[in-house]
């Protein structure tokens, strides 16, 4: 088929909601857009298990460690499902890490700063994970049949977790003078983080038109900010917690209005000068190298298994 016939049954499958799958004619911006979201999304969710795993070995109970230890697991699963979603686009997993390393490959903002106390794990639980939920449940109708399906998986999860940073900030919020102060600060630290992941205003996201276009996004970065905002703010006041913002107000529609976002820190940690930046990926290329013996073992056992089939 020439390409522009390719390009209408193209356009004309996602205006029908129908999901372009890996072995469908897709036009090379489309799958380049997609490398780039997806594996910056596997990204994301890998070296979003740094801040968190900086308190397993500190957890304050054996309950709340064995909850985190599953969580950050999930985190490192839901990395895999991502790295393995963007394979199906002909590029390797060697490749994307590479990217990483190289700076060339962003991940989430939020990721960039610490986490010095306990509260921060609730705090990232509840917010970080409240604020990738409501742009995971949109990106579940996304249009490429992979990655919306490894959203639904990942959804579930996530649910979960956004209700266990819930718990260690109520629990908090009911605790001493000193334990709620730490959860106020802790929500401080995360609240315009967890905002700014939601990506610049509307009229400032050049990747939105196309991503709009071919259903990759199914909302823009502001409708689901706005989303998360109305959501958010209740539950805060719910247990006490004071919203860092002098401007915030409700307005009659239901919705709130907040200040703006600090766009000048959002570019400046996506530039690579976050508190953490570099640490996280120093630490991420660590893991790697050191991980280098466990994949020459298993492909050294994947390829003697092959060797014993054939055989057989
Ligand atoms: N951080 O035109 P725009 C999790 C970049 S992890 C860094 O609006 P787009 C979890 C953007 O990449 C879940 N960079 O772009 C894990 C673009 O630069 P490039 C993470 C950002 O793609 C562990 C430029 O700014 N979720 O749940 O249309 C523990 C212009 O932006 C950010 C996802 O990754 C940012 N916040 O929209 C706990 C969701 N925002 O690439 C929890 C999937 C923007 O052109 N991704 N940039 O050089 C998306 O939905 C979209 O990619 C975004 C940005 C909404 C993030």
């Amino acid at each position: 088929m020439e390409n522009s016939k390719n390009l209408e049954v193209f356009q004309a499958k996602i205006d029908a909601e129908i999901k372009i799958e890996p072995k469908d004619w897709m036009p090379d911006e489309y799958r380049q857009h997609l490398i780039r979201q997806m594996s910056q999304h596997a990204h994301s969710e890998v070296i979003g298990m740094q801040p968190e795993g900086n308190w397993i070995t500190r957890s304050p109970s054996l309950r709340a460690r064995k909850i985190l230890m599953a969580k950050v697991q999930d985190e490192g699963g839901h990395g895999l499902y991502l790295y393995c979603a963007t394979e199906t686009l002909g590029v390797t997993r060697e490749q994307l890490i590479q990217w990483l390393h190289e700076g060339k490959a962003k991940y989430a903002s939020v990721f960039n700063y610490p986490s010095p106390t306990w509260a921060d794990m609730g705090a990232i639980g509840w917010l970080v994970d409240g604020a990738a939920i409501v742009n995971q449940v949109s990106l579940q109708r996304t249009s490429y049949g992979p990655y919306s399906r490894a959203m639904v998986r990942i959804c579930k999860e996530e649910s979960f977790h956004q209700r266990q940073g819930y718990e260690i900030m109520a629990t908090l919020m009911e605790g001493t003078a000193e334990q709620k102060k730490m959860a106020q600060e802790a929500f401080e630290r995360w609240w315009w983080p967890s905002l700014m992941m939601f990506g610049p205003h509307d009229g400032d996201s050049p990747r939105s038109s196309n991503a709009m276009k071919w259903k990759i996004k199914r909302e823009t970065n502001d409708d689901l900010r706005q989303q998360f905002i109305d959501k958010t703010i209740p539950q805060a006041e719910l247990i006490g917690l004071k919203i860092p913002d002098a401007n915030y107000k409700l307005l009659e529609n239901g919705s709130y209005e907040t200040s703006d976002i600090d766009w000048d820190e959002f570019w400046n940690v996506i530039k690579g000068n976050g508190p953490c930046n570099t640490q996280r990926i120093k630490q991420h290329a660590a893991a790697h190298d050191n991980g280098q013996w466990v994949r020459e073992a298993a492909i050294a056992y994947n390829e003697k298994k092959e060797q014993q089939l054939k055989s057989a």
